[in-house]
């Protein structure tokens, strides 16, 4: 490896190696040398806040020389190379996974979670009360996002050469608070407090331009070298996270790109005495990567979105190239030495950008450079409906990026070419697929086809939900590309964070009950099946109990603390009542509006009941204890999900209010949902909610970590519940109502004819429209009830309304009656959930995508 310390100084550099601690006093050292240099503070004025920065920057440390070690060793044996372009990393907190990760399994590395965890409280502090101060990186909307964090950490347990490339946004998703039941969004400034767990590469920096003009050679065709002359320009600064493995000592890096203005300086503005606006033009530079667009499953196409997807693809091209261009290979040779993969269309300009600079700077004949970059890329679709699927305005692209457009059309130019060869004289097919969509008001990118033309490979999330784009919206692409360029990768997450992190005393269990007694289980998860054997022993089933028991407390525990120390449910009847938890973005696809119509169901028939005459025992024994929590955030101008969350909290207000259920029924909306509160809510839940019309949900994550948790789910047909169902039994899985394939067809009677409502759910919305929930403001729900009685029902409330509530009471009776039945299912869920690590997921992607090995120590 190339360096510029002449050869007799090197063995002095050697000699002051540094090194990492290793043991607990070595740690503490390392402490307090932070508290008392980095920040400047001492043993009169280190609190929490502090010690947690002295702590991440003590593990930091450990970290970094593991990453430096890992970047020599890739540099030196310079293999393929994995990038995984995402605008979207949900990384939660990073000092409780760092010490998880912290030993790496060599020999003599004594380091451990609980070594530090003694350490930290031996100086005074509880290693809890720490970790709680460190502020969620919520870089990203939800299941996208977070994907991508836990395939960076699969990533770097398993030994691939790969980097993460993203934006280094200043406000994270928006923080959410309810005020009198609404969703109010305030902005998440979380570079706040210094940030340990990120390197400022102030050094690497990539110049990027917008707008200006086209130059050519006269006569010369757009095939041809041109040359663009950008006319704004702002620097991409790179920011350094580190990603350790899981018992390894790679640590892989997360590079995100920030945007600061050039040292350039508009001096004719200057000159004309308007100092200040030219220092208010370089500021708007800044504005790229000030914020993270909140919508999830939704595009809005704001011109600022794609300022940044251009600055995030070009900056992180450039850096790729750069690295390539070190290994002094020829330009064919790209796709042996890089792969990209595209996280959803956003990065769909890397494409464009690659053919750009292949043709432009490095003056490849264009069918040359195509056939490179097809060969570089690949692309992954995380949704069908159609509000996601991305369209750029001709004019804007044209705009912004004048070359890039003249690039898209021919690049489109060839591909319809190709196909009227194989599909002579189908005009039709030929608009359908086009990778310009001829609509009024004007032409717009289809950003989708643009990365199914541009890629060698595509893949869905989940079985069903790649059969569905095989079949619907990227039919016609099958038929001119053939069957193997679409393949599956059914998502997972990682089991350190999700189990290890969330669930400390599950994975405890765990390890002290397999055969080996360890926690090996987290690298190779089939070795959970060793659980099913004790799936019937009573004596285990309580232990497993326990655990549950234990983490509703923590839960009730943590909403007290949200709550101002004041309970939020009660303590009385924990392990008796059943907790029903659905957390995830609120959306009406996800059919939060189905969850909270069961609900006012539940609560309407227990009046009754009582109206009736009947006693608060009989009631309890139709409807046991419960409590259904509900959390996610709304995008900002979403109005029906909005609404949803303000009739959420509007039942809770009268349910949780009514002493005559005695407690029996609660509903809690928890506020903020998000990456650590999910590690919270996640293991308390006996039940969770997974109902999505079916055909929407591609996948859905959060159905497999409750799953991991040891949490029964009732879900649709829909996603990953299928192969979940596959894995688990269908015996330990609550599945209720209609199939993807009978979407369509329900869709349409409602459209055309009267279909009756099913009298349960004919009565919740006539409570909601009788303003039962809403008393100052009767009409306030309707638009809820019409679109389930008016306008079509699109999410097929009604058709499911039945098997739902059906469903839901064969869950309070295994629940309240045989416990020991439902504890089994508990168990064998666990025991068969291994399929889902992203562990697994990234070996995919690594064989059948990527081509791509692991690179160990040796
Ligand atoms: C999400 C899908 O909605 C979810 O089903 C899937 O599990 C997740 O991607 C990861 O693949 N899509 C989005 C989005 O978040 O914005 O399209």
């Amino acid at each position: 490896i190339d360096s510029v310390i002449p050869l007799q100084s090197r063995e002095l550099w050697k000699k002051h190696e540094v090194k990492k601690f290793n043991n607990g006093d070595e740690f503490q050292r390392k402490f307090i040398q932070h508290v008392e240099t980095t920040l400047a503070r001492s043993l009169y004025n280190c609190d929490e806040l502090a010690a947690y920065e002295a702590a991440s920057e003590s593990v930091r440390d450990n970290l970094i020389i593991d990453w430096n070690k890992t970047q020599q060793r890739v540099t030196a044996r310079d293999p393929k190379r994995v990038y995984y372009l995402s605008l979207e990393f949900l990384m939660g907190r990073a000092l409780d996974n760092a010490l998880i990760n912290i030993n790496t399994g060599d020999e003599g590395d004594e380091t451990s979670r609980e070594m530090i965890s003694d350490a930290v409280e031996q100086l005074g502090f509880r290693l809890e009360d720490v970790l709680d101060q460190e502020p969620d990186a919520a870089l990203g909307n939800g299941g996208l996002g977070r994907l991508a964090a836990c395939f960076v950490d699969s990533l770097a347990t398993g030994n691939y050469p790969a980097w993460g490339y993203g934006l280094r946004y200043q406000y994270g998703i928006f923080a959410q608070k309810i005020i009198d039941g609404y969703q109010v969004e305030t902005p998440d400034y979380w570079l706040n407090l210094r940030n340990p767990w990120e390197i400022e590469r102030s050094e690497i920096q990539v110049r990027i331009s917008y707008y200006g003009h086209v130059h050519r050679e006269q006569g010369s065709s757009t095939l041809s070298p041109s040359s663009w002359i950008g006319g704004e320009q702002v620097l991409a600064v790179a920011y350094d996270m580190p990603v350790p493995g899981f018992k390894t000592t790679t640590v892989n890096n997360l590079r995100l790109w920030s945007a600061k203005p050039t040292t350039e300086f508009d001096f004719a503005k200057f000159n004309d005495g308007d100092y200040t606006n030219s220092v208010i033009d370089q500021q708007r530079a800044e504005s790229i990567t000030a914020v993270l667009y909140p919508n999830d499953n939704f595009e809005s196409g704001k011109e600022l979105r794609l300022r940044q997807q251009y600055f995030w693809c070009a900056a992180s091209l450039h850096d790729i190239l750069r690295r390539f261009k070190k290994s002094r290979k020829p330009w064919k040779e790209l796709p042996d030495q890089v792969a990209i993969q595209l996280n959803d269309t956003h990065p769909t300009l890397a494409v464009v950008e690659l053919q750009r600079i292949l043709v432009d700077l490095e003056k490849l004949d264009w069918h040359e450079a195509w056939e490179i970059v097809t060969r570089t890329f690949s692309y992954t679709n995380h949704t069908v409906m159609q509000e996601a699927l991305e369209k750029w305005p001709v004019g804007l692209i044209g705009h912004l990026l004048p070359r890039h457009l003249e690039i898209i059309y021919d690049i489109n130019w060839f591909f319809l070419h190709d196909v009227e060869k194989k599909f002579p004289k189908d005009v039709d097919l030929l608009s359908r697929i086009s990778i310009i969509e001829e609509s009024s008001p004007g032409r717009q990118v289809r950003m989708a086809h643009l990365a199914i033309v541009g890629s060698h490979k595509v893949n869905g999330v989940a079985e069903l939900h790649t059969e569905l784009i095989k079949t619907t919206i990227f039919q016609d692409f099958v038929n001119i590309y053939g069957a193997g360029k679409f393949t599956n990768v059914t998502n997972g997450i990682t089991p350190r964070r999700w189990l290890r992190q969330a669930n400390p005393q599950l994975a405890q269990l765990i390890s002290e009950t397999l055969e080996d007694k360890s926690d090996r289980y987290l690298l190779e998860m089939s070795r959970l099946t060793g659980l099913a054997k004790y799936a019937d022993d009573l004596e285990f089933q309580k232990r497993w109990d326990d655990v549950k028991y234990h983490n509703k407390v923590r839960l009730a525990d943590l909403l007290c603390r949200l709550n101002g120390g004041v309970d939020v449910i009660s303590r009385d009847h924990i392990r008796d009542t059943l907790f029903d938890i659905q957390v995830k973005r609120i959306h009406e696809y996800k059919r939060q509006q189905l969850n909270i119509f069961g609900v006012i169901h539940r609560y309407l028939s227990m009046k009754e009941m009582l109206a009736e005459g009947a006693s608060i025992q009989q009631v309890a024994a139709k409807y046991p204890r419960k409590v259904s929590f509900f959390g996610g955030k709304s995008a900002p101008g979403y109005y029906m999900a909005k609404l949803i969350i303000h009739l959420i909290n509007s039942v809770a207000a009268v349910v949780n209010n009514d002493r005559e259920i005695a407690d029996l029924l609660k509903v809690v909306f928890v506020a903020d949902y998000n990456v650590s509160k999910a590690e919270v809510l996640i293991p308390a839940s006996d039940l969770s909610q997974h109902i999505s019309t079916a055909g929407t949900e591609a996948s859905g994550t959060s159905n497999m970590k409750f799953v991991m948790n040891g949490g029964l789910i009732i879900g649709t047909v829909d996603g990953a519940n299928v192969e979940i169902t596959r894995e688990i039994g269908e015996e330990n899985i609550f599945l209720f109502g209609n199939l993807a394939e009978d979407v369509e067809e329900l869709r349409y009677k409602h459209r055309y004819h009267n279909v009756p409502l099913p009298e349960t759910l004919s009565r919740v919305l006539s409570v909601l429209e009788s303003g039962a929930f809403s008393p100052e403001n009767v009409s306030e729900f309707q638009p809820l009830v019409d679109a389930v009685r008016q306008h079509g029902d699109y999410y097929l409330i009604s058709d499911d309304f039945e098997s739902y509530l059906a469903s839901l009471a064969l869950v309070d009776d295994v629940y309240h009656n045989q416990r020991s039945t439902w504890l089994r299912k508990s168990i064998l869920s666990v025991a068969n959930v291994g399929f889902f690590s992203s562990d697994r997921c990234i070996e995919e992607y690594a064989e059948t995508v990527w081509n791509v090995e692991p690179i160990r120590e040796t």
